[in-house]
């Protein structure tokens, strides 16, 4: 949605909680598509926020040659610019969580009531490129991970871990998905086990691997924590970022780091097929961008006891791939333009036609009121990529440049060769000084 249609909304906009009133938060990954809106959210309701990044997703984006297709601002002016509007300060600290030391100077000075952790390498293809990137992945995300354990149980027992996890920590079992936790009866005994896992990628992988390790801290230490098992985000408008255009997030539309959605919305904006990776049986849940933050709000506003780990699974819908596909061929259809849907071979290794169903009534009973997916979310979305089509690579959007079996293939060795800066502004020709989908 542009500035100008979002504006309207603006008075969804909640800034009647003063400041003060609110908890301490830190938030972890907060330059990244989930986490900046989080920052801006919760600020506008009164918390005091704490923006943690190492500002690695731009580095990555560099180095993949890719690009987010909203400009986005730098941090600094991203949180003088808030300032400006609203009066609020957040607090800005460039930091690597993967350094325990720094981390835990942080906790010492800030001594947060809680803490959002969404800084890690989320994308599943590029934990897939090589070696070298399932390695960072799983270094990155999991040593994170637990630095931020040690900093919580060294300096603040009390504070609330809420962690970003992911449905595809379950993958695509034959049985029904519970939140989280299996009630098992084995040789005439019961007991109760974290839910068995399958994930479908190195990335993935990682975010279990984060589990297990929360989970041991609640047993051991007694810490609280909410693991957030998300489904695929979609969405690039919240209310906050509707104030001005310095606000806005993130947004990927390439076949590393775009979700398929967002995807879809971009590819039948620029007239291309749809791309539906093998049968298009593969289900996953989704949600809207501002449900992640309403999820993450009940979450914070509701912390479990001591020693607890509660785990959510945070999605408001399932769709195949094909169902997907069908929505946004058929909001182009409503208003008289043809999109075709295509099937290509999938890079992936995965089931493209299997038994999915997932409990995900946690969030629902905490209050959650979600929005669901409809056609005018979809033409606000294709309405803002067709004003910034000439930002749009088509390469990157059409050609998936990681195979499962195989990692980087010749699209990914054409990108990340591209490092000069006449092949960056090649591609970027909307791209300005300060405000780049590539730049830190
Ligand atoms: P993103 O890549 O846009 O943002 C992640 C941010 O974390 C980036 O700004 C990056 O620089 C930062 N980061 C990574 N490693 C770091 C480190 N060691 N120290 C400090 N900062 C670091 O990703 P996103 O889409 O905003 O996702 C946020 C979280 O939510 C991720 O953990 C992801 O796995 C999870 N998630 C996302 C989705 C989705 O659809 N976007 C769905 C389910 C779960
Ligand atoms: N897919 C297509 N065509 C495309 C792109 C994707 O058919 O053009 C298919 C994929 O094969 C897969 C499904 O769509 O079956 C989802 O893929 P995706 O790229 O939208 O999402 P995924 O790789 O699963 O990862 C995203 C986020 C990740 C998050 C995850 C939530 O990048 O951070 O953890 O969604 S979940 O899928 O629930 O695990």
């Amino acid at each position: 949605m542009g500035i100008s249609a979002a504006r309207n909304n603006i008075f969804d906009l909640d800034l009647s909680r003063s400041i003060g009133n609110g908890k301490k938060v830190i938030v972890l990954g907060a330059d990244g598509y989930l986490g900046w809106p989080m920052c801006l959210h919760l600020s506008s309701r009164g918390h005091e926020v704490v923006a943690v990044d190492n500002l690695s997703r731009r580095k990555w984006d560099r180095e993949g040659g890719t690009h987010s297709l909203a400009r986005i601002a730098p941090m600094p002016r991203r949180v003088r610019k808030w300032k400006e509007m609203t009066g609020r300060t957040i607090e800005w600290q460039r930091l690597d969580v993967c350094d325990g030391e720094a981390l835990m100077d942080l906790f010492r000075r800030h001594r947060p009531d809680a803490v959002i952790h969404f800084a890690e390498q989320r994308s599943a293809p590029f934990s897939m490129v090589d070696r070298e990137h399932a390695a960072m992945t799983q270094q990155n995300n999991v040593v994170g991970n637990l630095n931020l354990l040690f900093a919580i149980h060294e300096v603040v027992p009390e504070c609330h871990l809420i962690k970003l996890g992911t449905m595809g920590e379950y993958g695509t079992p034959n049985i029904d998905i519970e939140e989280g936790y299996l009630d098992i009866s084995h040789n005439g005994r019961k007991d109760r086990v974290l839910y068995p896992k399958l994930p479908g990628s190195f990335y993935h992988l990682s975010k279990v691997h984060d589990s297990n390790n929360i989970h041991f801290a609640c047993r051991i230490w007694g810490l609280r924590a909410t693991d957030l098992n998300q489904g695929v985000v979609y969405g690039r408008y919240t209310p906050e970022m509707a104030l001005h255009r310095e606000l806005e997030t993130r947004f990927d539309y390439d076949t590393i780091w775009g979700t398929a959605l967002n995807r879809f919305c971009v590819q039948a904006a620029m007239g291309l097929p749809l791309t539906v990776y093998g049968k298009g049986g593969q289900t996953r849940g989704y949600l809207d961008i501002r449900d992640t933050m309403a999820c993450i709000e009940l979450v914070l506003d509701s912390p479990p006891a001591l020693g607890e780990l509660r785990i959510f699974n945070q999605f408001t819908e399932q769709f195949s791939i094909l169902e997907l596909a069908a929505l946004v061929s058929d909001a182009r259809t409503r208003n008289g333009l043809e999109t075709v849907v295509t099937n290509i071979p999938n890079p992936r290794v995965e089931l493209e036609d299997h038994y999915y169903k997932a409990n995900h009534t946690g969030l629902l009973e905490l209050g959650l009121q979600p929005h669901y997916l409809g056609g005018t979310l979809v033409d606000s979305v294709i309405e803002w990529v067709e004003a910034q089509r000439n930002r749009v690579d088509p390469v990157l959007l059409q050609n998936p440049s990681v195979d499962w079996r195989s990692g980087g293939n010749r699209f990914w060795q054409q990108y990340s060769e591209r490092q000069g800066s006449v092949g960056r502004a090649r591609r970027q020709p909307g791209a300005v000084s300060g405000m780049t989908g590539a730049a830190g």
